[in-house]
């Protein structure tokens, strides 16, 4: 069973104004990655059509892990939540993936912590 869960553009309105007048977009986009990445234990910022993104979620759906993918190409606001990502995750690149709040890099990141074994502590904690 697939076991991903997605946040689609009405969600992602949902969870703030986020085209309030007043506040600076940079401001309003860190408040929706801290927001996603405080409430969900997986996060899988990712984009539709990044074989990079398949693989980890591939990896993730095979070890059974529920997790929040964000597909940055389908948000209007996705470059801009792109850019907060760079600045507090130090690469702009998709998949950037977060555990437990703490971003655990991509997919090349990800495989290494599985190969280790230390995907599986992570998530077993
Ligand atoms: N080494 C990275 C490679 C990720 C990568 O190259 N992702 C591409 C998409 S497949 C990317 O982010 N390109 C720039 C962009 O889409 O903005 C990883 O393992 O996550």
């Amino acid at each position: 069973m697939d076991s991903r869960v997605n946040i689609t553009p009405e969600e992602y309105k949902a969870m703030g104004d986020h085209e309030k007048d007043g506040a600076t977009s940079g401001s309003q986009e860190q408040e929706f990655v801290q927001d996603i990445v405080k409430n969900n234990r997986v996060v899988v910022f990712s984009k539709t059509h990044c074989p990079h993104c398949d693989d980890s979620k591939m990896l993730l759906n095979n070890m059974g892990v529920d997790y929040k993918t964000v597909e940055l190409d389908q948000l209007k606001e996705g470059s801009q939540v792109q850019n907060v990502l760079g600045t507090i995750t130090d690469a702009k690149t998709v998949p950037r993936i977060f555990i437990d709040g703490q971003c655990v890099g991509g997919n090349s990141d990800l495989k290494n912590l599985n190969k280790t074994g230390a995907l599986k502590t992570l998530l077993n904690n």
